[in-house]
Protein backbone atom coordinates (compact mmCIF):
# COMPACT_ATOMS: atom_id res chain seq x y z
CA UNK A 1 0.00 0.00 0.00
CA UNK A 2 0.64 3.23 -0.72
CA UNK A 3 1.77 5.17 2.84
CA UNK A 4 3.25 7.98 1.53
CA UNK A 5 0.62 10.10 -0.31
CA UNK A 6 0.88 13.55 -2.11
CA UNK A 7 -1.57 14.89 0.00
CA UNK A 8 -4.47 15.94 -1.31
CA UNK A 9 -4.37 19.53 -2.77
CA UNK A 10 -5.28 21.81 -0.93
CA UNK A 11 -8.65 23.84 -1.03
CA UNK A 12 -7.07 26.05 -4.24
CA UNK A 13 -5.93 23.73 -6.44
CA UNK A 14 -2.43 25.28 -8.52
CA UNK A 15 -0.19 22.21 -9.88
CA UNK A 16 3.59 24.18 -10.39
CA UNK A 17 2.86 24.82 -14.30
CA UNK A 18 3.92 28.00 -15.73
CA UNK A 19 1.46 30.33 -15.25
CA UNK A 20 -1.53 29.05 -16.67
CA UNK A 21 -1.74 30.92 -19.94
CA UNK A 22 -4.30 33.02 -22.20
CA UNK A 23 -7.86 32.57 -23.72
CA UNK A 24 -9.18 29.97 -21.50
CA UNK A 25 -7.63 30.25 -18.10
CA UNK A 26 -10.02 30.89 -15.16
CA UNK A 27 -9.79 31.06 -11.66
CA UNK A 28 -8.33 28.06 -10.45
CA UNK A 29 -11.13 25.37 -9.20
CA UNK A 30 -11.53 23.94 -5.86
CA UNK A 31 -11.02 20.15 -4.84
CA UNK A 32 -14.84 20.24 -4.88
CA UNK A 33 -15.05 21.37 -8.23
CA UNK A 34 -12.74 19.22 -10.36
CA UNK A 35 -12.75 15.96 -12.00
CA UNK A 36 -12.69 12.99 -9.83
CA UNK A 37 -10.05 12.07 -13.08
CA UNK A 38 -8.45 15.05 -12.16
CA UNK A 39 -8.06 14.78 -8.69
CA UNK A 40 -6.58 11.20 -9.36
CA UNK A 41 -3.77 12.44 -11.24
CA UNK A 42 -2.90 15.39 -9.10
CA UNK A 43 -2.96 12.28 -5.64
CA UNK A 44 -1.32 9.94 -7.38
CA UNK A 45 0.86 10.84 -10.13
CA UNK A 46 -1.46 9.30 -13.07
CA UNK A 47 -5.34 8.30 -14.28
CA UNK A 48 -8.20 6.71 -16.55
CA UNK A 49 -10.30 9.51 -18.10
CA UNK A 50 -13.21 6.64 -18.87
CA UNK A 51 -14.44 7.66 -22.44
CA UNK A 52 -12.31 10.44 -23.97
CA UNK A 53 -13.18 8.96 -27.31
CA UNK A 54 -16.38 6.67 -28.08
CA UNK A 55 -15.84 3.37 -27.90
CA UNK A 56 -17.49 2.54 -31.21
CA UNK A 57 -14.86 5.43 -32.66
CA UNK A 58 -11.57 3.99 -30.76
CA UNK A 59 -12.72 0.26 -32.60
CA UNK A 60 -12.63 2.38 -35.74
CA UNK A 61 -9.49 3.44 -34.88
CA UNK A 62 -7.91 0.19 -33.60
CA UNK A 63 -9.21 -1.27 -37.42
CA UNK A 64 -7.36 1.65 -39.54
CA UNK A 65 -4.13 0.48 -37.13
CA UNK A 66 -4.53 -2.84 -38.34
CA UNK A 67 -4.97 -1.64 -41.31
CA UNK A 68 -1.59 0.05 -42.06
CA UNK A 69 0.35 -2.87 -40.83
CA UNK A 70 -1.68 -5.16 -43.43
CA UNK A 71 -0.87 -2.06 -46.04
CA UNK A 72 2.61 -2.39 -45.83
CA UNK A 73 1.95 -6.02 -47.86
CA UNK A 74 4.67 -8.49 -45.53
CA UNK A 75 1.33 -11.00 -44.80
CA UNK A 76 0.68 -9.53 -41.33
CA UNK A 77 -2.79 -10.33 -41.16
CA UNK A 78 -5.16 -9.19 -38.02
CA UNK A 79 -7.41 -12.29 -38.03
CA UNK A 80 -4.39 -14.67 -37.62
CA UNK A 81 -2.01 -14.22 -35.21
CA UNK A 82 1.13 -16.86 -36.19
CA UNK A 83 1.62 -13.62 -39.00
CA UNK A 84 2.68 -11.54 -35.95
CA UNK A 85 6.40 -11.91 -36.90
CA UNK A 86 9.01 -9.17 -37.64
CA UNK A 87 9.14 -10.07 -41.41
CA UNK A 88 5.81 -9.31 -42.17
CA UNK A 89 5.29 -6.41 -40.07
CA UNK A 90 7.22 -2.89 -39.90
CA UNK A 91 10.02 -2.19 -37.26
CA UNK A 92 7.95 -2.41 -34.23
CA UNK A 93 10.58 -2.62 -30.42
CA UNK A 94 10.12 -5.30 -28.08
CA UNK A 95 8.32 -2.64 -26.16
CA UNK A 96 5.51 -2.12 -29.15
CA UNK A 97 7.06 0.86 -30.22
CA UNK A 98 6.92 2.17 -34.14
CA UNK A 99 8.85 5.20 -34.45
CA UNK A 100 9.46 5.53 -38.24
CA UNK A 101 7.55 5.53 -41.97
CA UNK A 102 5.82 8.80 -40.88
CA UNK A 103 3.74 6.64 -38.79
CA UNK A 104 3.22 9.95 -36.31
CA UNK A 105 1.50 11.75 -38.67
CA UNK A 106 -0.86 9.17 -40.09
CA UNK A 107 -4.31 10.58 -40.56
CA UNK A 108 -5.77 8.28 -37.86
CA UNK A 109 -2.80 8.92 -35.69
CA UNK A 110 -3.78 13.04 -35.93
CA UNK A 111 -7.30 12.19 -35.76
CA UNK A 112 -6.84 10.32 -32.45
CA UNK A 113 -4.78 12.99 -30.88
CA UNK A 114 -7.12 15.76 -31.61
CA UNK A 115 -10.31 14.20 -30.15
CA UNK A 116 -12.24 16.84 -28.94
CA UNK A 117 -12.47 13.90 -25.60
CA UNK A 118 -8.61 13.90 -25.52
CA UNK A 119 -7.65 17.29 -26.19
CA UNK A 120 -10.28 18.69 -23.38
CA UNK A 121 -8.89 16.75 -20.77
CA UNK A 122 -5.51 18.20 -21.87
CA UNK A 123 -6.76 21.90 -21.87
CA UNK A 124 -9.06 21.34 -18.39
CA UNK A 125 -5.90 20.33 -16.31
CA UNK A 126 -3.35 22.29 -17.46
CA UNK A 127 -5.69 25.36 -17.54
CA UNK A 128 -5.58 26.79 -21.20
CA UNK A 129 -6.51 25.65 -24.68
CA UNK A 130 -3.07 27.50 -26.11
CA UNK A 131 -1.62 23.77 -26.45
CA UNK A 132 1.43 22.23 -28.42
CA UNK A 133 0.95 18.09 -28.92
CA UNK A 134 3.87 15.56 -28.86
CA UNK A 135 4.49 13.42 -32.37
CA UNK A 136 4.98 10.72 -30.53
CA UNK A 137 5.46 7.09 -31.40
CA UNK A 138 2.65 4.51 -31.33
CA UNK A 139 2.35 1.59 -29.96
CA UNK A 140 1.63 -1.78 -31.21
CA UNK A 141 2.06 -4.37 -28.52
CA UNK A 142 1.65 -7.96 -29.73
CA UNK A 143 1.20 -11.16 -27.43
CA UNK A 144 3.81 -14.09 -27.91
CA UNK A 145 6.66 -12.20 -29.45
CA UNK A 146 9.19 -14.69 -29.35
CA UNK A 147 10.89 -13.10 -33.09
CA UNK A 148 12.06 -10.03 -30.62
CA UNK A 149 13.59 -10.11 -27.24
CA UNK A 150 11.96 -9.94 -24.01
CA UNK A 151 10.28 -6.82 -22.92
CA UNK A 152 12.31 -6.48 -19.60
CA UNK A 153 10.79 -3.87 -17.07
CA UNK A 154 12.55 -0.40 -17.86
CA UNK A 155 11.12 1.73 -14.82
CA UNK A 156 11.32 5.29 -15.42
CA UNK A 157 9.98 8.45 -15.57
CA UNK A 158 10.41 10.96 -18.51
CA UNK A 159 11.92 13.96 -16.81
CA UNK A 160 15.40 15.71 -16.12
CA UNK A 161 15.91 15.22 -12.24
CA UNK A 162 17.43 18.30 -12.34
CA UNK A 163 14.48 19.82 -13.70
CA UNK A 164 12.07 19.25 -10.48
CA UNK A 165 8.67 20.09 -10.55
CA UNK A 166 5.45 19.24 -12.58
CA UNK A 167 6.76 20.05 -16.20
CA UNK A 168 4.82 17.10 -18.72
CA UNK A 169 1.29 15.82 -18.88
CA UNK A 170 1.84 12.34 -20.16
CA UNK A 171 -0.87 10.62 -21.99
CA UNK A 172 -1.99 7.69 -24.44
CA UNK A 173 -5.11 6.94 -26.12
CA UNK A 174 -6.13 3.02 -25.23
CA UNK A 175 -7.70 1.57 -28.56
CA UNK A 176 -8.30 -1.93 -27.48
CA UNK A 177 -9.87 -3.72 -24.33
CA UNK A 178 -6.83 -3.66 -22.06
CA UNK A 179 -6.94 -5.85 -18.95
CA UNK A 180 -4.82 -6.96 -16.20
CA UNK A 181 -2.83 -9.65 -18.31
CA UNK A 182 -3.11 -7.83 -21.43
CA UNK A 183 -0.10 -5.67 -21.22
CA UNK A 184 0.61 -2.69 -21.00
CA UNK A 185 1.18 0.64 -18.55
CA UNK A 186 2.22 0.09 -15.45
CA UNK A 187 2.83 2.86 -13.10
CA UNK A 188 4.17 3.15 -9.51
CA UNK A 189 1.33 5.27 -7.44
CA UNK A 190 2.14 8.30 -6.00
CA UNK A 191 5.95 8.15 -7.42
CA UNK A 192 5.57 11.78 -9.00
CA UNK A 193 5.16 13.41 -5.63
CA UNK A 194 7.89 11.77 -4.04
CA UNK A 195 10.54 12.69 -7.14
CA UNK A 196 12.35 15.42 -5.29
CA UNK A 197 13.40 13.71 -2.51
CA UNK A 198 13.90 10.57 -4.62
CA UNK A 199 16.59 12.26 -6.71
CA UNK A 200 17.78 14.54 -3.31
CA UNK A 201 18.61 11.02 -1.33
CA UNK A 202 19.69 8.96 -4.51
CA UNK A 203 22.55 11.33 -6.54
CA UNK A 204 25.08 9.58 -4.70
CA UNK A 205 24.45 6.74 -7.32
CA UNK A 206 25.25 6.14 -10.35
CA UNK A 207 22.84 7.08 -13.47
CA UNK A 208 21.93 4.63 -15.90
CA UNK A 209 22.53 5.86 -19.48
CA UNK A 210 19.95 7.97 -21.66
CA UNK A 211 20.49 9.38 -24.26
CA UNK A 212 18.40 12.08 -23.32
CA UNK A 213 18.07 14.25 -19.87
CA UNK A 214 14.90 14.22 -20.09
CA UNK A 215 14.34 10.23 -18.94
CA UNK A 216 15.69 9.01 -16.35
CA UNK A 217 15.61 4.86 -14.99
CA UNK A 218 15.31 3.70 -11.94
CA UNK A 219 18.00 1.08 -10.85
CA UNK A 220 17.26 -1.77 -8.47
CA UNK A 221 18.68 0.21 -5.59
CA UNK A 222 16.12 2.96 -6.56
CA UNK A 223 13.41 0.96 -7.16
CA UNK A 224 14.07 -0.16 -3.41
CA UNK A 225 13.89 3.21 -2.29
CA UNK A 226 9.89 2.99 -3.68
CA UNK A 227 9.23 0.39 -2.16
CA UNK A 228 10.70 1.16 1.23
CA UNK A 229 8.69 4.44 1.14
CA UNK A 230 5.29 2.80 0.63
CA UNK A 231 4.98 3.17 -3.40
CA UNK A 232 3.01 0.26 -5.28
CA UNK A 233 3.36 -0.46 -8.92
CA UNK A 234 -0.20 -0.51 -10.47
CA UNK A 235 -0.59 -1.72 -13.77
CA UNK A 236 -3.78 0.48 -15.10
CA UNK A 237 -6.18 -1.31 -17.01
CA UNK A 238 -8.85 -0.01 -19.82
CA UNK A 239 -11.24 -0.03 -22.36
CA UNK A 240 -11.36 0.98 -26.21
CA UNK A 241 -11.22 5.00 -25.98
CA UNK A 242 -10.11 5.36 -22.78
CA UNK A 243 -7.60 8.04 -22.39
CA UNK A 244 -4.31 7.55 -19.30
CA UNK A 245 -2.91 10.32 -18.21
CA UNK A 246 0.43 10.64 -15.86
CA UNK A 247 2.67 12.85 -14.77
CA UNK A 248 6.18 12.83 -16.52
CA UNK A 249 7.81 12.13 -12.91
CA UNK A 250 5.62 9.15 -12.32
CA UNK A 251 7.86 5.92 -12.38
CA UNK A 252 6.48 4.14 -15.20
CA UNK A 253 6.89 1.29 -18.08
CA UNK A 254 5.24 -1.10 -20.34
CA UNK A 255 4.47 -4.85 -19.73
CA UNK A 256 3.90 -7.06 -22.72
CA UNK A 257 0.61 -8.96 -23.17
CA UNK A 258 0.86 -12.42 -21.33
CA UNK A 259 -3.02 -12.99 -23.29
CA UNK A 260 -3.78 -13.39 -26.95
CA UNK A 261 -4.86 -9.77 -26.68
CA UNK A 262 -2.94 -7.50 -28.74
CA UNK A 263 -2.66 -3.59 -27.38
CA UNK A 264 -2.32 -0.82 -29.73
CA UNK A 265 -2.23 2.79 -27.88
CA UNK A 266 -1.35 6.32 -29.39
CA UNK A 267 0.85 8.08 -27.18
CA UNK A 268 -0.54 11.90 -26.99
CA UNK A 269 1.35 14.42 -24.90
CA UNK A 270 0.82 18.25 -24.45
CA UNK A 271 2.37 21.30 -23.01
CA UNK A 272 0.73 24.94 -23.32
CA UNK A 273 2.33 26.47 -26.10
CA UNK A 274 3.76 29.09 -23.33
CA UNK A 275 5.78 26.59 -22.09
CA UNK A 276 7.88 26.03 -25.33
CA UNK A 277 9.88 28.97 -27.31
CA UNK A 278 9.91 30.29 -30.43
CA UNK A 279 13.35 28.13 -31.23
CA UNK A 280 11.06 25.27 -29.73
CA UNK A 281 8.17 26.15 -32.37
CA UNK A 282 10.43 26.01 -35.19
CA UNK A 283 11.91 23.26 -34.59
CA UNK A 284 8.61 21.84 -34.36
CA UNK A 285 7.03 22.88 -37.66
CA UNK A 286 10.35 21.31 -39.55
CA UNK A 287 9.60 17.91 -37.69
CA UNK A 288 5.62 18.04 -38.78
CA UNK A 289 6.79 19.56 -42.56
CA UNK A 290 9.12 16.69 -41.89
CA UNK A 291 6.94 14.26 -40.99
CA UNK A 292 9.21 12.95 -38.32
CA UNK A 293 8.03 12.61 -35.10
CA UNK A 294 9.03 13.82 -31.16
CA UNK A 295 9.87 12.11 -28.21
CA UNK A 296 6.97 12.48 -25.84
CA UNK A 297 7.89 16.10 -25.12
CA UNK A 298 5.54 18.37 -27.15
CA UNK A 299 8.34 20.89 -26.97
CA UNK A 300 10.13 19.19 -29.95
CA UNK A 301 13.51 19.46 -27.84
CA UNK A 302 14.23 16.07 -30.01
CA UNK A 303 12.70 14.93 -33.01
CA UNK A 304 13.26 11.68 -34.87
CA UNK A 305 13.53 10.04 -38.19
CA UNK A 306 11.36 7.95 -40.52
CA UNK A 307 13.98 5.79 -41.30
CA UNK A 308 13.48 1.96 -39.96
CA UNK A 309 16.57 -0.54 -39.77
CA UNK A 310 15.44 -4.14 -40.70
CA UNK A 311 18.62 -6.57 -40.14
CA UNK A 312 20.94 -4.01 -39.65
CA UNK A 313 20.14 -2.16 -42.81
CA UNK A 314 17.77 0.86 -44.31
CA UNK A 315 14.02 -0.97 -44.16
CA UNK A 316 13.36 -1.16 -48.05
CA UNK A 317 10.16 -0.54 -46.82
CA UNK A 318 10.99 2.61 -45.29
CA UNK A 319 8.62 5.76 -46.04
CA UNK A 320 8.84 9.52 -45.71
CA UNK A 321 5.21 10.39 -46.32
CA UNK A 322 1.99 9.00 -44.44
CA UNK A 323 -0.02 6.91 -46.52
CA UNK A 324 -2.72 8.99 -45.52
CA UNK A 325 -1.90 13.00 -45.28
CA UNK A 326 -3.43 14.17 -42.07
CA UNK A 327 -6.23 16.22 -43.12
CA UNK A 328 -6.23 18.81 -39.85
CA UNK A 329 -8.86 20.88 -38.42
CA UNK A 330 -8.63 23.79 -37.27
CA UNK A 331 -7.85 22.74 -33.64
CA UNK A 332 -5.65 19.35 -34.68
CA UNK A 333 -3.48 22.78 -36.62
CA UNK A 334 -3.16 24.82 -33.62
CA UNK A 335 -1.44 21.85 -31.77
CA UNK A 336 1.59 21.54 -34.11
CA UNK A 337 2.33 24.80 -32.95
CA UNK A 338 2.97 26.59 -36.04
CA UNK A 339 -0.09 29.24 -35.83
CA UNK A 340 2.31 30.36 -32.70
CA UNK A 341 5.31 31.35 -34.36
CA UNK A 342 5.89 35.15 -34.49
CA UNK A 343 6.67 36.49 -38.26
CA UNK A 344 10.43 38.13 -37.33
O1 LIG B 1 3.64 2.14 -23.38
C1 LIG B 1 3.46 2.66 -22.30
O2 LIG B 1 2.46 2.49 -21.65
C2 LIG B 1 4.52 3.56 -21.71
C3 LIG B 1 5.59 3.96 -22.65
C4 LIG B 1 6.66 4.79 -22.04
O3 LIG B 1 6.75 4.90 -20.88
C5 LIG B 1 7.63 5.51 -22.83
O4 LIG B 1 7.66 5.35 -24.07
O5 LIG B 1 8.40 6.32 -22.28
FE1 LIG C 1 7.82 6.75 -20.38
Amino acid sequence: MLSVQTPVAPAVLKHDIAAPSTTTASAPKTDAQLDAWHRDLLRDGYCVVKGAVPKERALQYADRMHGWLEGFQLGYDRNDLSTVHKDKLPAITEKGMCLNYAVTHEDWAWKIRAEPGVVGAFEKFLGTDDLIVSFDAVNFGFPNRKDLPPNKPWPHQDQDPLKPGFRCLQGLVNLLPNGPDDGGLIVCKGSHALSTQFHEEMAYEEKIPAWTNEWYGFTDAGMKWLADHGCEWIKVCAEPGDLLLWDSRTAHYNLSSKTDQPRFCVYTCFMPVADASQEDLKRKKDAFERRVGTTHWPNARHTGSNVAKRDGVDDPHNRDRPVEEPQLSERAFRLTGIPYIKAE
